[in-house]
C-alpha cells in the first residue's frame, strides 16, 4: 500500500508517494510556482548507500595510524553496531586523554540535509562539546571573504546584511537598472539552506522586467541571467570585476556625476579612494581604457554603462562566486564604494546587493519568524581554522596563520570527525588534500552514501537520510515550516546521527546531558513547542503534523525592506557599527593589519591566475560553478544529475572558437588539466560561455583512476583536482575556487570506463 507524505529539502518541498522501501513518485508541493527538478533524484534514495558500519581493513587490524596512505585504497570490513561504537568511543577517549580535545577536528563543514533537529553538523558539535570540545572552523565556503570584510565596511555581520537586503517587491517597483556581476542565476536560487516553500525569484525578475527594469549581466557566462529578461551580456574576463568597477567609478567622476553629498555625509575615506582612482597616489589612473585592457570590456561600453547608471534608480549586485577568488574581499568592498559614488544606498531599489540569486531567500520578501533551533553548549576548545584552511591545518601542525588581524597556531590533529559534509567534493586541490588527509591517526565519517569522503575514512557509520526519519524543516528566511515525515524505512542498518551520538555519549558518560532524556521524535516535538512559545497563535504539534506544514506569511510575500534605509534617513541616530559609524571606504582597522594582499581601501590586484597572465601553459579560465542538477555532490547518483552527464561524465562547456582550435566537438571526452591535476569530462560546445573560459560545475563524485595516488586523473569530472588551495587574502582566508587556469584537450583513444557510484570493496577481517 502506498502513502503520500510531505517533506522539504534544501531545494524545495515535495510530496512523496512511497511504500515502506521505495519512493514511487515525487510530486511538486502544491504551493510552489517553480519547483526544482532536483527533487526527482530522491527516487534514488537506495542507491550507493552505506548499509552497515564499515572499518578500513588496515585500521581494524593494526589500530589508529595504520597504513594511512591506504585510505581510499584498502577494502572495508563490515562490523556490527556495538563493535563500531566501541571502537569510536575508545578512539575518542584515547585521543582526548593523550593529546587533548584540540587534537579532534570537528569543524566538519557541509550542508548535510534540511531539517532543524537532524542537522548533522549541529548534532556533531553538540556531542563533541559535551565531551570536552574540538577544533572548530569559522566562516563558510560560500562567502568567507564577505563574512570577514562586511563588518569592517558596514559594521554588521554578513548574515545581518543578507537579511536586510532590499526585497524584490521593492526592486520590482522601483529599480530602473540592475547591473549584476556574476548574474542572478535562477539555477542557484533553486536552493536555500534549510529549504523553502516557494521558488519566487524567476517570478520577481520577470515582474520587474515587465515593469521596465533593465538588466546588465557582467559575467563569463551568458545564462547566469535568464534569457527571458533580455538583459545585456558583458563577457568580462573572470576575476577582473574590481577593474570594471573602478573604471565605472572613474567615468562617473570624470563626468562630475558622483554624489558628493552622499560620500561626505555617509562615508569615510572617499578622499583616499579618490586619490587611488585618479592615480594621484600610484601614477595609474583607473580610466575606462585601463579597465578595458584588463577586463576585455570596451572603454566606450564602460562609459555608456556609467552614464546609464547615474540616470535612473540603479541596483548593483555581485554574486558570491566573485568573492570566491584571489583577493575576493575587493569586489565586495568596491561595489559598496561604487554604490556610494552613485549615492542611492538606502533609497528604494537603489544601492547594492551582495548575492541576489545565490540562494532563494535573498530579498524574497517573506515574513520571518524566529526559531526553532537545536541548542548547543559552548565549545570548550578555542582553536579554530578559517574553513578552507583544512589541508594547511593537517599539513602544518604547530604552524601559524594570519586571519582578520590576528595570528593563530594550527593544532596537531589526530582525529577527524566528519558528519554531513564532503571535503573530497568541496575542498580545492584534492591532490593536496589527499596528502594532508594521511596525517591524522583516525578519520571517522557518518554518511548515508558512499561519498568520496566516506571512502577515504577509517570508520564509516551509516546515517539515515531525511526520508527515513521525522523532523521539522524550513529556513529562517522563509515563511514556511514543514513537518518532515518519514517516508521509507531506514536503509540497511542506517541510524540517525542523533542516535549514533546518543550511543557514543552513553559510552563516554554524557548521555543525560546530550539527550536530555528525549528520543529523536521527542526532541522534534520539543523544538516545535519552543517555536510555538516564541510565536503564539501557531497550531499544536499534532495539528502541525496533520497539516504537514504551516505558512505564516501573507499569500503573496510583500515584505518591504530597503537596505540601510534608517541609516540614510538619519546617520546620527542610526549610525553603522563601524568605528566611524559611517560606510568605511577606507578602513583604519584593515589598513592597520598591514596586509599587502588586503590594503585599507578597495584595490585592484592581479589575481594569481587569470586570462591577463601572458605565456601561461594553461590558457583557459576554469569556472567551477554550482551545478543546476544537484546540490554540490549530493544526489549526483540521482536521476536528475545522471541525465545531465555527457559521455557518462560531468559536462564541460567551452566556446566554439576554443573547441575548434583543439579539434573538440560536443560529446567528446576531453582531458581538463593543469599543473595540479587532471580530470576527464564530456564536452559541450556552447557560445553562452565567453571565449577563453571553460565551465565545469562542482560536484561530480571524485573517481580517481588509481585511488590513493595523488595526481591520478579523476575519470568523472570533479573540478577540484584542478582548483588552487590558497586563501583570498590574509584578512579572510576564504576559498578561491574561481581563480584557476587550465588547458583542455581531446581524449585520444578509448576513454576509460567510469563507475562513480559503485560501493567500495568489502572483505572479511581475516581476508
Ligand atoms: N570548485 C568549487 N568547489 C566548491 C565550490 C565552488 O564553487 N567551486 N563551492 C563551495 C561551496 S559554496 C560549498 S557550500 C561547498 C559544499 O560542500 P558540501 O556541503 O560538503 O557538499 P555536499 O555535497 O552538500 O555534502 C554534504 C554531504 O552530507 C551528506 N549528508 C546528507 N544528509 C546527511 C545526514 O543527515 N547525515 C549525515 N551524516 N550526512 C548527510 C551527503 O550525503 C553529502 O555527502 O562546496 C564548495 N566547493
Ligand atoms: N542548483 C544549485 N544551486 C545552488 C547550489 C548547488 O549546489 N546547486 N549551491 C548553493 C550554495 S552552497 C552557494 S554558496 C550558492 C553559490 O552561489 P554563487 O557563488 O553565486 O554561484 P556560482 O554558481 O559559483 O557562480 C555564479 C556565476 O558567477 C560567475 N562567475 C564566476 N567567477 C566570476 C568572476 O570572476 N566574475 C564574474 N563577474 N562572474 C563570475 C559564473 O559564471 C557563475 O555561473 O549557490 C547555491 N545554490
Ligand atoms: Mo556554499
Amino acid at each position: 500500500m502506498s502513502t503520500r507524505r510531505l517533506t522539504v529539502t534544501h531545494w524545495g518541498a515535495y510530496e512523496l508517494e512511497s511504500d515502506r522501501n521505495d519512493i514511487l513518485a515525487v510530486l511538486p508541493f502544491a504551493e510552489d510556482p517553480d519547483p526544482s527538478p532536483i527533487g526527482q533524484s530522491l527516487k534514488d534514495v537506495a542507491r550507493s548507500r552505506v548499509a552497515r558500519p564499515s572499518i578500513r581493513r588496515s585500521w581494524l587490524l593494526d589500530g589508529p595510524g595504520a597504513a594511512t596512505e591506504r585510505r581510499g585504497v584498502d577494502p572495508f570490513v563490515e562490523v556490527d553496531w556495538d563493535t563500531a561504537l566501541d571502537l569510536v568511543a575508545g578512539e575518542l577517549e584515547r585521543v582526548r586523554s593523550r593529546y587533548g580535545n584540540e587534537a579532534i577536528f570537528g569543524g566538519s563543514y557541509g550542508w548535510a540535509s534540511a531539517g532543524r533537529f537532524h542537522h548533522a553538523q549541529s548534532q556533531l558539535r553538540r556531542f563533541l562539546s559535551f565531551i570536552g570540545g574540538y577544533t572548530a572552523k569559522v566562516d563558510t565556503y560560500s562567502h568567507a571573504a564577505a563574512e570577514v570584510l562586511v563588518p569592517h565596511v558596514l559594521g554588521m555581520s554578513y548574515n545581518e546584511l543578507q537579511a536586510a537586503h532590499t526585497s524584490w517587491p521593492v526592486i520590482a517597483e522601483h529599480t530602473d537598472l540592475i547591473v549584476t556581476f556574476g548574474g542572478i542565476p535562477v539555477k542557484n536560487a533553486q536552493v536555500q539552506s534549510g529549504g523553502h516553500g516557494r521558488h519566487l525569484l524567476r517570478g520577481w525578475m520577470e515582474q520587474a522586467a515587465a515593469r521596465g527594469t533593465r538588466f546588465v549581466n557582467i559575467s563569463p557566462i551568458r545564462d547566469d541571467l535568464l534569457d527571458t529578461l533580455e538583459g545585456r551580456w558583458l563577457a568580462a574576463r573572470p576575476n577582473t570585476d574590481v577593474a570594471v568597477m573602478l573604471g565605472l567609478a572613474y567615468a562617473i567622476v570624470e563626468a562630475d556625476q558622483q554624489d558628493t553629498d552622499f560620500l561626505d555625509r555617509y562615508c569615510v575615506g572617499w578622499d583616499r579612494l579618490l586619490s587611488y582612482l585618479t592615480g594621484e597616489r600610484d601614477g595609474v589612473a583607473k580610466t575606462p581604457e585601463w579597465a578595458a585592457a584588463l577586463s576585455g570590456i570596451e572603454a566606450g561600453v564602460i562609459r555608456e554603462l556609467a552614464s546609464a547608471m547615474v540616470k535612473g534608480r540603479t541596483l548593483l549586485n555581485v554574486s558570491w562566486s566573485v568573492q570566491r577568488t584571489d583577493h575576493g574581499e575587493q569586489p565586495y568592498w568596491m561595489v559598496i564604494a561604487l554604490a556610494a559614488v552613485l549615492g542611492q544606498i538606502g533609497l528604494p531599489g537603489g544601492g547594492f546587493g551582495l548575492g541576489y540569486g545565490a540562494i532563494g531567500s535573498i530579498g524574497n520578501g517573506a515574513t520571518r519568524l524566529p526559531g526553532p533551533s537545536l541548542p548547543s553548549p559552548p565549545n570548550p576548545v578555542a582553536a579554530f581554522i578559517p574553513v578552507a584552511r583544512i589541508s594547511d591545518l593537517l599539513l602544518n601542525p604547530g604552524g601559524t596563520f594570519d586571519y582578520n588581524g590576528g595570528t593563530y597556531t594550527y593544532p596537531d590533529t589526530r582525529l577527524i570527525y566528519w558528519c554531513g559534509g564532503n571535503p573530497f567534493h568541496h575542498h580545492q586541490d584534492l591532490n593536496r588534500l589527499l596528502d594532508a588527509w594521511r596525517k591524522p591517526d583516525t578519520v571517522i565519517v557518518h554518511e548515508p552514501f558512499w561519498s568520496a569522503t566516506a571512502r577515504n575514512a577509517d570508520i564509516v557509520l551509516p546515517a539515515t537520510t531525511p526520508l527515513e526519519r521525522n523532523d521539522l524543516g524550513g529556513a529562517a528566511a522563509d515563511d514556511y515550516l514543514f513537518a518532515m515525515a518519514q517516508v521509507v524505512d531506514p536503509f540497511g542498518q542506517a541510524r540517525n546521527d542523533y542516535d549514533i551520538f546518543s550511543a557514543l555519549a552513553d559510552r563516554l558518560g554524557v548521555a543525560e546531558a546530550f539527550t536530555e532524556e528525549r528520543t529523536a521524535d521527542e526532541w522534534v516535538r520539543h523544538l516545535y513547542d519552543e517555536f510555538r512559545e516564541m510565536n503564539p497563535g501557531q497550531p499544536d504539534h499534532d495539528e502541525f503534523v496533520r497539516r504537514g506544514f504551516l505558512h505564516h506569511g501573507p499569500d503573496q510575500p510583500t515584505e518591504r525592506v530597503v537596505l540601510l534605509e534608517a541609516f540614510r534617513s538619519d546617520p546620527d541616530r542610526h549610525p553603522l557599527g563601524t568605528p566611524s559609524g559611517r560606510i568605511e571606504l577606507f578602513s583604519e582597522t584593515v589598513a592597520g593589519f598591514g596586509y599587502e594582499d588586503c590594503p585599507g581601501h578597495p584595490t585592484w590586484m592581479e589575481p594569481a591566475e587569470w586570462l591577463g597572465r601572458a605565456g601561461s601553459d594553461f590558457p583557459l579560465h576554469l569556472i567551477s560553478n554550482q551545478p543546476s542538477t544537484r546540490l554540490h555532490s549530493q544526489w549526483d547518483h540521482g536521476e536528475t544529475s545522471r541525465k545531465g552527464k555527457v559521455a557518462e561524465r560531468e559536462p564541460v562547456r567551452l566556446h566554439p572558437a576554443d573547441a575548434a582550435a583543439r579539434g573538440i566537438a560536443s560529446g567528446d571526452v576531453v582531458r581538463v588539466f593543469n599543473a595540479r591535476g587532471e580530470c576527464l569530462a564530456g564536452a559541450v560546445v556552447d557560445d553562452a560561455v565567453r571565449s577563453g573560459v571553460v565551465q565545469l560545475a562542482t560536484g561530480a563524485w571524485y573517481t580517481p583512476a588509481q585511488p590513493g595516488v595523488a595526481g591520478t586523473p579523476c575519470l568523472h569530472g570533479n573540478p577540484n583536482v584542478l582548483t588552487r588551495d590558497a586563501g583570498t587574502s590574509r584578512l579572510a582566508q576564504g576559498p578561491t575556487a574561481h581563480t584557476c587556469l587550465v588547458e583542455v584537450a581531446r581524449y585520444e583513444g578509448e576513454p576509460p570506463a567510469v563507475r562513480p557510484f559503485d560501493p567500495p570493496e568489502f572483505v572479511q577481517a581475516d581476508a
